[in-house]
């Protein structure tokens, strides 16, 4: 049985959470999202960074204009309850706002905003193995948007269109995953996924004005380098930087720290994952599965005994 979906204030079954084909969002791709995970700890389900998640979610619906009627407390615990109501240990949160039913038309301003939080079980996003031994990529032909097309900060439905033909193209030549430059040529970020690049000791990534969406694991694993000591950098990156780096690294909620082996079949250092990306990866392992949070980035759910579906 799959969880129930919290959907505009009350649960529902997973089967009966369902929209009309001619919702606005299925015609037009007016959604805005996010992604969440919450752990399996000691001390019960943590979700990481709950609050910034769901600040986002308010940002990108602020940009397209929807007027979510929930503040960010209310959402905050609609979601550690979703989580309760499932009775899971651990999973993936994905609450989403669209606009629904109203007028046909591209105008959304009279159609419905509906919201809606679903969590499952999700494994691994870039293949079993890929933590452990890092994945081979490619750079994308498709770039990122170009600035004043798409507002690259709102995490958008829309938006993924572009994402999906860089994955797919990603899967049909044997890559696990697209890295998309920014129009005039710069690094800007996978197609689900920030980028780090580690070059003499020093991280580099890339800025918000290369049109990146600013992640929530990014701005995690510059706080947990810095605690380090290490010095990192939001600046420019040219593509051959990525062939001459000594490390690189997918940051994302889905994709955790994920070590990069290969861009366009160059080996990335020798190969494998590198040593300050293992640094990183266990420093944020260690806070996510309940080790020392000294920036409160956990909340901790009860999940009460008789949690489970409705039938
Ligand atoms: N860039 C993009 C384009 C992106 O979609 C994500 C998250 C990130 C960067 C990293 O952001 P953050 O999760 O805040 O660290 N991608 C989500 C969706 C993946 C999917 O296939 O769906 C995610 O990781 O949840």
């Amino acid at each position: 049985m799959k969880p129930d979906i919290w959907f505009n204030g009350e649960f529902v079954s997973h089967e009966d959470a369902q929209v009309h084909v001619l919702s606005h969002v299925i015609h037009y791709g007016s959604s805005v999202f996010e992604g969440i995970r919450c752990y399996e700890t000691e001390r019960g389900p943590a979700v990481f960074r709950l609050e910034e998640h769901m600040q986002r979610l308010l940002d990108s619906a602020k940009v397209y204009r929807m007027e979510i009627p929930y503040t960010l407390d209310e959402l905050n615990t609609a979601v550690v309850e979703t989580i309760e109501h499932s009775g899971l240990p651990a999973c993936y949160i994905r609450p989403v706002v669209f606009r629904g039913e109203g007028p046909m038309g591209v105008n959304p301003l009279d159609n419905t905003v509906d919201t809606a939080i679903a969590v499952w079980e999700w494994g691994q996003y870039l293949g079993e193995e890929a933590l452990e031994k890092g994945v081979d990529v490619e750079v994308a032909s498709w770039n990122r948007m170009a600035p004043n097309t798409f507002p690259a900060m709102a995490k958008a439905g829309g938006n993924y269109l572009n994402a999906s033909l860089v994955k797919m193209n990603a899967v049909k030549n044997g890559k696990m995953e697209g890295i998309m430059l920014t129009t005039d040529g710069y690094v800007a970020e996978g197609s689900g996924e920030n980028l780090f690049l580690v070059k003499d000791e020093t991280l580099y990534t890339a800025p918000s004005s290369s049109t990146i969406l600013p992640g929530i694991t990014r701005d995690s694993v510059i706080a947990l380098a810095e605690a380090r000591g290490y010095s990192i950098e939001e600046k420019r990156i040219a593509r051959e930087e990525l062939y001459l780096a000594d490390e690189l690294f997918f940051t994302g909620t889905a994709a955790e720290v994920t070590p990069i082996r290969t861009v366009d079949d160059y080996e990335i250092g020798r190969g494998k994952r590198g040593p300050v990306t293992k640094e990183l990866q266990d420093a944020f392992f260690d806070v996510v599965q309940g080790g020392e949070d000294p920036h409160d980035w956990l909340t901790f759910v009860d999940v009460p005994e008789e949690a489970g579906v409705t039938t």
